[in-house]
């Protein structure tokens, strides 16, 4: 498949910068933004990394990652040699003959990693916040502030890599000891990423997630970056091109250039009336905004993916027999990736892009509609007339875009699963295998249900990610408090729960699990085991001790750690049922 997230970072810039701009407005005040500390982590060569990491021989050569016709990355070594990223393959041999190019186009393994590196950010800061495939944004501002308070003052006084513009750090400064002491945990994150999963990183420190995005690959590869507020400007207006700031995309771009504005230096200093007059003054005031580098946007943590696409790119497509064949290719990945991921998507997009490359950007147009009903249970069931439904829907939608007597040539097909929800029943999100999970060694030794490596006391990754189910779970079926319902702190707990963790959760939580073991006794039906799901497979729990010495900064501070985003953010356009 063609490389999906980053032609979406490309194809929908606009909506990226819609996005960017608006959790402005949710964010905290310019007052306490100041006074953050936020990581960039950016992989270095990331698809390269992952090819290297597989076939280690590799590694000395001059390597490149070839999607169609173009390297979309490569290594170091290739870059010392000429070779740059989304250069044609013809150029990048003229450059380097000795080249060697690897097929990137199935991204499971990039995916697969990519989720791997925020996994195990998230074990060391529960603040991680993905961007794309290879960025991560961690705010550090508490175990900063932990770390200070422990030590009373940094433990080591100088700062770990480089500062932008070489500038000395005055440690009477609250800010410059702060960013010293996130520059130290910084590298702790990359040393972590780098032993446990043998990828090399950059890194940005800074008092906002823009600035630390900016600055982190200043030093490449392998390094990292920390910036002072003295040299927010020098940053700024070093950058070159205003599309180097994030928020500000090719359409935002086009519109200032009409006006003459090309630099940073021409945003700052143009007449913010005159802006407001022009672009409206949310808008004008956003942009002025970054252009001084100024960015409330908090660093919001990231579940599992909202969706799943698949998407394929091709000269030409001009006939319904292509459509399908190509339809049916994406779908047949779609559903091995749901198959693995456990949800039940509840709606189907189908995107496509037509014409010449010329008109590419932008030109997307999209259909979507709720899987009806009939359909929905039979995900995750090996049916094989799931398929052929599902092929059927998406033609509905290909024709509602593209009327049937009229010739289309489309160089781009988009599938989506969005709404993505845990299946009625599924034990995987639910209150009952969050608490079977966390039992005691002793007890599930009783039971005699779990595997060894569940015996042992979970981890923090672990027990955050059951935090999050459960909060999933209180999001997603807020229970009216019922008068009648029993105090839970006076019931006769089942003999496999811990009382104490009983008594920690919400009473909400509480008074759910009370009616599961009232019905679970009314049927004398025992909880199901639960599935092993791919992601736990993947990051099997480890003891806290095994994972780093960034434990020391913490502690337990799960409550206010949001889940993942609800569906209630999913619009989905109802076309009618089919
Ligand atoms: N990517 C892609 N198409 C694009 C941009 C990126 O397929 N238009 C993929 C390939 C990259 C990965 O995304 O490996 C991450 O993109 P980066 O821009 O971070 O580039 P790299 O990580 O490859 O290199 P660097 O060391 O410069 O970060
Ligand atoms: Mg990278
Ligand atoms: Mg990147």
């Amino acid at each position: 498949m063609e490389r999906l997230e980053g032609m979406e970072e490309e194809e929908e810039e606009e909506e990226e910068e819609e996005s960017w701009e608006g959790e402005q407005e949710g964010g905290r005040s310019a007052e306490a933004s100041r006074s953050r500390v936020i990581v960039h982590l950016d992989l270095d060569c990331f698809y390269a990394q992952v090819e290297m990491i597989r076939r280690p021989e590799l590694r000395a050569k001059p390597l490149g990652v070839q999607q169609k016709s173009i390297v979309v990355t490569c290594n170091y070594v290739a870059r010392n040699l000429g070779v740059r990223k989304l250069m044609a393959v013809e150029e990048a041999k003229e450059k380097c003959p000795h080249l060697v190019l690897l097929n990137g186009e199935d991204l499971t393994p990039y995916r697969e990693t990519s989720y791997r590196v925020t996994e195990l950010l998230q074990e060391m800061c529960p603040l991680v916040e993905r961007l794309g495939f290879d960025e991560n944004f961690v705010d550090v501002t508490e175990l900063v502030e932990k770390r200070l308070e422990q030590h009373e003052g940094p433990e080591d006084l100088a700062v770990a890599g480089h500062v932008y513009g070489n500038r000395a750090l005055d440690l009477h400064d609250g800010t410059h000891l702060r960013l010293l002491v996130g520059s130290h945990l910084a590298s702790a994150f990359r040393s972590s990423l780098a032993t446990t999963l043998g990828l090399s990183s950059c890194a940005g420190v800074a008092s906002n997630k823009l600035l630390a995005k900016l600055v982190s690959g200043t030093f490449k590869p392998n390094q990292q970056t920390l910036l002072l507020p003295e040299s927010h400007q020098d940053l700024l207006r070093n950058l070159g091109g205003l599309q180097k700031i994030p928020g500000i995309g090719s359409k935002t771009f086009k519109r200032l250039e009409t006006l003459g504005i090309e630099t940073v230096w021409h945003l700052q200093s143009f007449p913010t009336a005159v802006l407001e007059k022009e672009l409206g003054l949310p808008l004008a005031r956003r942009l002025q905004r970054l252009s001084f580098g100024e960015d409330d946007s908090p660093v919001a943590p990231s579940g599992p993916p909202r969706s799943l696409s698949e998407e394929e790119a091709f000269k030409s497509c001009s006939s319904e027999a292509q459509v399908k064949e190509n339809l049916e290719k994406l779908l047949l990945n779609l559903l091995e990736r749901l198959h693995q991921d456990g949800r039940r998507p509840h709606t189907l997009r189908l995107a496509l892009r037509r014409g010449s490359s010329a008109s590419r950007r932008f030109h997307r147009e999209s259909r979507q509609c709720p899987l009806p009903p009939h359909l929905l249970h039979r995900f995750h069931k090996g049916d094989s007339n799931l398929l052929a439904s599902l092929l059927e829907l998406l033609l509905k939608l290909f024709r509602k875009m593209v009327p049937p007597e009229v010739p289309f040539r489309l160089n781009l097909l988009s599938v989506s699963f969005s709404n993505l929800k845990e299946p009625p029943g599924s034990t995987r999100g639910s209150i009952g295998f969050y608490l079977k999970e966390i039992s005691t060694p002793h007890q599930e030794a009783a039971g005699g249900h779990q595997e060894a490596s569940q015996l042992q006391a979970p981890s923090r990754s672990e027990a955050t990610k059951r935090k999050r189910l459960v909060e999933e779970e209180e999001a997603s079926c807020p229970t009216s408090r019922s008068s009648s319902s029993p105090e839970p702190s006076r019931i006769q707990l089942p003999p496999d729960v811990d009382p104490q963790t009983f008594s920690e959760l919400p009473r909400e939580v509480q008074e759910e699990l009370v009616a599961q073991w009232r019905s679970r006794e009314a049927t004398s039906k025992p909880l199901e085991k639960p599935k092993a799901t791919r992601r736990r497979r993947r990051n099997p729990p480890r003891a806290p001790e095994q994972l780093n010495t960034l434990w020391r900064y913490m502690e337990p501070r799960w409550e206010g750690t949001p889940g993942p985003p609800g569906d209630s953010e999913e619009v989905a356009e109802d076309l009618g049922t089919f």
